[in-house]
């Protein structure tokens, strides 16, 4: 059987990046989104992530979430050839932390957007979330599947107990 076509794109500067990037593939299994994960990295490998952004929308991409550390221009620069929405998950960095990477993908100049999400795996969760949210705009399972996982979220925190 042949997979579905993939409508999130997952792509990270670094297989170093996957252990943070892997939980925004995790949302996306979770609520049954077509997606694919791949390494493209704006520095080392430049005509690929070229190709890939000039690729995404006759791909049929809706979504592309884009995480990189450090000096992290793979998120800006897809967003610069495509308008296909471009989420941005800054790696924490091991220097600095992952503020880096949040400057490097947040100060996007006007005209440019990337819409850039908390760093580490908070933000790479996130990514995921805000694109069910995208494309549950044109598919009201997905969107009922949002509600019920706000609804458990809800529930959970009404249930919790401090300790004695
Ligand atoms: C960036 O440089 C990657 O996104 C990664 O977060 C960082 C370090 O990459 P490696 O040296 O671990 O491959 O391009």
């Amino acid at each position: 059987m042949s997979e579905p076509q993939p409508l999130v794109g997952v792509i990270m500067g670094s297989r170093s990046d996957w252990e943070t990037m892997s939980e925004a593939c995790q949302v996306l299994d979770d609520f049954q989104v077509p997606h694919e994960a791949k390494i493209v990295s704006a520095h080392r490998t430049p005509e690929l992530m070229r190709n890939y952004a000039l690729q995404a929308e006759d791909r049929g991409l809706k979504a592309i979430i884009a995480g990189a550390g450090g000096a992290a221009h793979l998120p800006g620069m897809v967003a610069a050839m495509t308008t296909v929405p471009v989420l941005g998950v800054p790696v924490q960095s091991r220097s600095l932390k992952g503020l880096d990477s949040l400057l490097s993908i947040v100060q996007m100049p006007g005209g440019v957007p990337v819409a850039t999400l908390a760093i580490g795996s908070a933000g790479a969760r996130n990514a995921g979330l805000l694109a069910c949210s995208i494309l549950a705009n044109e598919d009201p399972a997905l969107r009922q599947r949002l509600h019920d996982f706000r609804q458990r979220q809800a529930d959970k925190v009404l249930g919790d107990e401090l300790p004695q």
